[in-house]
């Protein structure tokens, strides 16, 4: 074996020398990511692809992985004794697990569910909050995660999180059984020539995000970028640099992704990776961690990625 392994920090190492308090969640994270990274692999094998045959609140069909990671990884947390509520993109109401449990989980199971059936990237995406921060079911505001995380289920599995304190990546070694710390102090580049956007939607986009798309095609050295997965699009970016973008449209102008399970973690890690996050009001632009959740599956536009690509967006709004 040529891997060096032992030089490498493992997850659970990671975790008891930082944030001793949240092994047990850790370890329950990673049992519950492992299992679905397998049941991924093997799910056409195991007549595991299609619909269960609900919808979730969303209105979306419900496929048996998302159906099965939901309960998996809220079965693994509640085995911990210290979660007090999840909720999750896959539940109609969250779930309280433990009155006295210390942290709220927010998670959204299986992101880019569309590519179950076609084998391409998925992932899961949580944040952890300290419950007393939310009394009375208070609903937890991205600004007070105190870790953000994804899984991505590429290539490699690969596990991506902040404490407020940087950005560190784990791979999960599949012979070893175990994540090792492989990309430490992830920064994102100032720019990238990547963007992630939906440009069919072109005619139902407000005039800054069409004069973006016009800007950009005659400049013609841009990449799209289009994974139909968030986790996968911005894992790319984190390391490619680009920009990532769910924005309102005439039609929606709350847009599609879901503030407390998409929109919160993932900006929480952009920023401390020296990226930048923007979400859009209506009438200017916000910082998306300030806005405090009114419904839990509340949705809102979303631009993220590289500094200067932000930046360059943003000009169009102001214009
Ligand atoms: P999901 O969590 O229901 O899978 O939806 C979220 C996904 C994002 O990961 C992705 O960026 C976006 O929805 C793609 O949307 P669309 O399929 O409308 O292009
Ligand atoms: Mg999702």
């Amino acid at each position: 074996m040529s891997k060096h392994l032992e030089t490498l920090q493992t997850l659970t190492e990671y975790i008891i020398k930082d944030h001793p308090d949240l092994l047990a969640v850790f370890a329950q994270i990673e049992a519950s990511t492992k299992i679905i990274a397998s049941k991924l692999r093997s799910a056409g094998l195991e007549g595991n692809y299609g619909i269960t045959g609900t919808t979730n609140v969303y209105g979306d069909k419900v496929q048996k992985l998302d159906d099965f990671a939901n309960s998996l990884i809220i079965k693994k947390l509640e085995a911990t004794g210290q979660i007090k509520m999840v909720y999750s993109e896959e539940l109609q109401d969250p779930v309280e697990l433990n009155k006295s449990g210390k942290y709220i989980i927010c998670m959204d199971p299986l992101d880019g569910s569309s590519n179950i059936d076609v084998n391409l990237n998925l992932g899961t995406i949580f944040s952890i909050y300290d419950a007393k921060d939310f009394e009375n079911r208070q609903l937890p505001n991205g600004d007070k995660q105190i870790c953000a995380g994804y899984v991505l289920y590429g290539t490699s599995c690969m596990m991506v999180m902040t404490f407020g304190d940087g950005v560190d990546g784990f791979t999960l070694d599949t012979e070893l059984d175990s994540y090792f710390l492989t990309h430490q102090n992830i920064t994102m580049p100032k720019s990238g020539k990547n963007y992630s956007l939906n440009e069919n939607a072109y005619n139902s986009y407000a005039e800054p995000v069409q004069g973006y798309i016009d800007f950009i095609k005659k400049e013609g050295n841009r990449k799209t970028r289009y994974a139909a997965a968030m986790v996968a699009d911005i894992h790319r970016f984190l390391i490619q640099g680009g920009v990532f973008t769910y924005p309102e449209t005439k039609q929606k102008p709350k847009s599609k992704l879901r503030l407390m399970y998409e929109i919160s973690p993932m900006s929480m890690i952009i920023n401390q990776a020296g990226g930048k996050s923007l979400s859009f009001d209506g009438r200017k632009l916000i910082n998306p961690l300030n806005i405090i959740p009114q419904e839990h599956d509340q949705t809102e536009p979303i631009i993220l990625g590289s500094k200067e690509n932000v930046d360059e967006i943003a000009k169009f709004y102001k214009d």
